[in-house]
């Protein structure tokens, strides 16, 4: 008979890594653990899209002045419900959300910990059977009673406790870090548990992907258009030219990259000179992850992390990916600059 390796569940991860810190009262872990469940039931409604009428807008913009599809609705409402329930999150800043949505109540004012999320980022790709996902940020509160407030949400990545995501691909993993590495965990549908499928994950040594909208090419700052050129060179000893691939789901293309090595880049444009892509639900968790993974974040000539956020949904040019690939852009747009 062959052995079968042990299975070590989500739960049964988090617990371990718990007690390597005599002092923890298991918040942290309970936190985790409502995101995980709320991502199950994002799951089931999202595999259901197809099946049951929920495709569509739900006839709302948000305050990006986006059509809200109707699973952005429910996602929001189902993590909304599940960290307010868990009573270890005084507040959480969503994609989905104009303000800081503060828990007052005796049971979660009381939490520790504050959340900021996409529900469901890359929701235009909903229609189309797209790999979408989740993205999440957890920070300690700064304020000491009371219902949280932006106070405790405006903190530079640095602050970050943990942060992941979900992607609802053709399986579905939550991947996330708590600083101390980078673990996948893919989901047993048939039991609804998450396993543990990549442990200590690390971009690959050869990368050779880069994923940007070059749809955008002629808004791009020079640098950017010099390394997309770099790109697409031909050069034997650095594997180049390299592939292109986007997907425009930012947790699609971003996981796609750590497994298979690429860089990720969302520039500023003429128009847009901060980019798309969201610093505290978006770009910081996913740095996070980046540099856990042995990697780089960077708006171009600062480390995305370190960036002191003013608002909520403030935006910054996001270049992510291995360690070289990030340097290299910074070379051209600080040489361009
Ligand atoms: P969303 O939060 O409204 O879904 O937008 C974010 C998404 C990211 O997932 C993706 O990287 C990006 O938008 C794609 O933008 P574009 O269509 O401009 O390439
Ligand atoms: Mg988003």
């Amino acid at each position: 008979m062959v052995a079968r390796a042990k299975i070590t569940t989500l739960t049964e991860f988090i617990i371990q890594r718990q007690s390597e810190y005599p002092h923890a009262k298991g918040a942290l872990t309970r936190l985790l653990n409502d995101i995980a469940t709320a991502a199950k039931i994002v799951n089931r409604e999202i595999n259901a899209a197809g099946l049951v009428d929920i495709l569509g807008t739900a006839g709302k913009e948000n305050i990006q002045g986006e059509a809200q599809k109707k699973l952005d609705v429910f996602a929001n409402d189902m993590f909304i419900t599940a960290l307010k329930g868990g009573g270890e999150c005084c507040a959480i800043a969503s994609e989905e959300n104009e303000k800081v949505i503060s828990f007052s109540n005796e049971f979660s004012e009381m939490g520790k910990y504050v959340v900021a999320m996409d529900p469901l980022d890359g929701s235009s790709n909903i229609e189309s059977n797209v790999s979408i996902g989740t993205i999440f940020s957890i920070y300690r509160r700064i304020t000491e009673v009371g219902g949280g407030t932006s106070e405790d949400l405006l903190q530079p990545g640095v602050n970050l406790v943990a942060a992941g995501y979900v992607i609802y691909g053709s399986s579905t993993m939550l991947v996330y870090t708590t600083g101390k590495g980078v673990n996948g965990f893919t989901l047993d549908p048939s039991v609804g548990i998450f396993c543990l499928s990549h442990p200590d994950m690390q971009f690959p040594a050869q990368s050779k992907i880069y994923s940007i909208n070059e749809g955008n090419y002629i808004y791009f700052p020079e640098g950017v258009k010099q390394y997309i050129k770099y790109c697409q060179q031909d050069d034997v000893s650095t594997h180049r030219p390299y592939t292109s691939r986007y997907i425009g789901s930012l947790v699609a293309d971003f996981h796609r990259n750590l497994i298979k090595g690429g860089i990720f880049l969302y520039p500023g444009t003429k128009k847009q000179p901060d980019g798309k892509l969201r610093l505290l639900y978006e770009c910081n968790p996913i740095a996070f992850l980046a540099e856990q993974a042995g990697g780089k974040a960077s708006n171009g000539f600062k480390r995305i992390m370190e960036i002191d956020p003013e608002t909520l949904h403030q935006r910054a040019p996001f270049f992510v990916g291995p360690r070289e690939m990030v340097e290299q852009v910074e070379s051209y747009m600080q040489q361009y600059a």
